[in-house]
């Protein structure tokens, strides 16, 4: 039995999808048989036939659906069981996923094989039977096709017997609605549509208390006979020097994210990451780390995702302001995250454009550049986010309602990179080798793919300067350099208004 179900398992990842996990059903003595018809709107329209037998459900894809014309022979496409509890699927499943679309119950009821030994039917390639459905009626045939050469596909097709139930016409399209609902195909889409908008309320609230997790954690940093410590959380070495001219220590860059938390909480909290750390400062080596090592700390989150070989590897996240700090106190800088955020970790939400100039181009084309890209986003009518590098070019960030998949969010940074390449090809490359873009400004979409990261907002860099990853608002593009921003100039701006305010509330999907 769970051999049977095994395929059906498989092709769907039930975390994303409201479909049945397929289980051994029960052997439901001396009950009737059931059979199920949904209309399945997909990436092709067709009608799900599905007739239960030995406690799942055999099922065939029938792209035009029954026909009460014994004239019509449909075709119907064996496809793998599904599990009993597939009967009473209606909704939808989600865009991207195996069978993504609408699904509606169209017809239900009983049926019965008028010959014995379904099993040698199903070998032999013919079935005979009788359905008693609200809408069905009567006696059928499905019969197999002979199988194409070099194919496992299993074509079928779906008869109507002559009988008293026999229409001149298909009668298809006589129905609808929903034979247990009520509902048409649109209304069962429209009630997925409010709960996205549930869904999205819940994001907002796990916003919040991310951001609240940072509230006021300057303040929870102590100071008492050379100890530092933030929370509960004791730091090490505090005096250690970081970044020279100005000197800046490891106390100071503690201090410095627990000023910042409840601003970067939201950014870099709940979202796979990968960190610089630079334990004897920035003069020495640093290195990247993306995978956790030995227990949880506090406010750290080990978690196992699938890689593109589908091997399950550990990763690790930020869940609350502490874990920021947790970082700062293993010697961590720079933080780096995915695009997608835990919960939703298949359906990316920030886009980055990274604006990346060769040696020696003037600031100014890089800010035409920027300029350049906004007016395109503006042009698609998508609202962007503006923030410096700390490093030589600006971030461009776009935030997404979490529902396009990542081949499609991927697919599109990588349009609106060519476009711009397109439109100024003298100024713009969207190719990262060093060869194609001389003298120009490469537009990173790379970073919009999974797995890979940017720096998060308010990120110090593992640079001279100590200069932070910082939002800023469009108007500051000219007067504020890619680098122009220091950890102590960040420490003065978050006592201003926050110009990324308005980040997460901003609902802009992928189609
Ligand atoms: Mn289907």
């Amino acid at each position: 039995m769970a051999e049977k179900l095994k395929k059906y398992n498989e092709k769907r990842d039930f975390e994303s999808t409201a479909e049945p996990v397929g289980k051994s059903a029960e052997k439901k003595a001396g009950k009737k048989l059931v059979f199920v018809v949904q209309h399945h709107l997909a990436r092709r329209d067709h009608y799900d036939f599905r007739l239960e037998w030995d406690g799942a459900l055999l099922s065939w894809a029938v792209p035009k659906g029954p026909s009460y014309n014994p004239a019509d022979k449909r075709l119907a496409v064996r496809v793998e069981d599904h599990p009993y509890d597939y009967k009473d699927f209606e909704g939808t499943i989600p865009k991207g996923e195996y069978g993504g679309g609408t699904v509606m119950l169209w017809d239900e009821g009983y049926w019965e094989p008028t010959h014995s030994g379904v099993k040698e039917g199903l070998e032999k390639g013919t079935l005979k039977f009788i359905l008693d459905g609200k809408r069905l009626k009567g006696g059928w045939t499905l019969v197999r096709l002979k199988p194409k050469e070099g194919k496992d596909e299993e074509n079928w097709l779906l008869i109507k017997e002559h009988d008293e139930f026999i229409k001149d016409e298909d009668g298809i399209s006589n129905y609808t609605t929903s034979v247990r609902t009520g509902r048409t195909m649109g209304e069962i889409e429209k009630v997925e549509a409010e709960r996205e908008i549930e869904n999205s309320a819940s994001r907002l609230e796990r916003l919040k208390e991310l951001s609240y997790s940072g509230k006021g954690l300057e303040k929870k940093v102590k100071t008492a006979g050379g100890k530092l410590s933030v929370d509960g959380i004791n730091i090490s070495n505090p005096d250690k020097l970081i970044f020279e001219n100005p000197d800046v220590t490891k106390g100071e860059v503690v201090k410095y994210y627990a000023a910042v938390a409840e601003r970067m909480a939201p950014y870099a909290g709940d979202r796979i990451l990968s960190i610089v750390r630079c334990p004897k400062g920035i003069s020495s080596s640093c290195f990247f780390k993306k995978h956790p090592v030995g227990a949880d700390n506090k406010g750290i989150v080990t978690m196992p995702v699938e890689n593109s070989d589908g091997e399950k590897e550990d990763y690790f996240y930020i869940e609350n302001a502490l874990g920021i700090i947790s970082e700062a106190q293993m010697d961590t800088l720079e933080f780096h995250v995915w695009g997608s955020r835990v919960q939703t970790l298949e359906r990316p939400d920030m886009m980055v454009f990274d604006l990346d100039p060769d040696v020696g181009l003037d600031v100014g084309k890089v800010r035409q550049g920027v300029r350049d890209l906004k007016g395109l986003l503006d042009e698609l009518n998508l609202v962007s986010f503006l923030k410096t590098s700390g490093g030589k070019g600006y971030h461009v960030v776009v935030p997404f309602i979490p529902s396009a998949e990542w081949d499609i969010f991927h697919d599109f940074s990588k349009r609106v990179a060519e476009v711009m390449e397109k439109k100024w090809p003298d100024r713009y490359s969207s190719n990262m080798r060093k060869v194609v873009r001389k003298d120009k400004i490469f537009i990173d979409w790379v970073r919009n793919g999974r797995g890979a990261t940017s720096v998060a907002p308010y990120s110090l860099r593992a640079r001279p300067g100590a200069s932070v990853s910082m939002p800023i608002t469009w108007k500051e593009l000219d007067t504020v350099a890619p680098d122009g921003i220091k950890m102590k100039d960040a420490l003065e701006r978050i006592k201003e208004p926050d110009p990324w305010e308005e980040f997460y509330k901003i609902e802009q999907r992928l189609k």
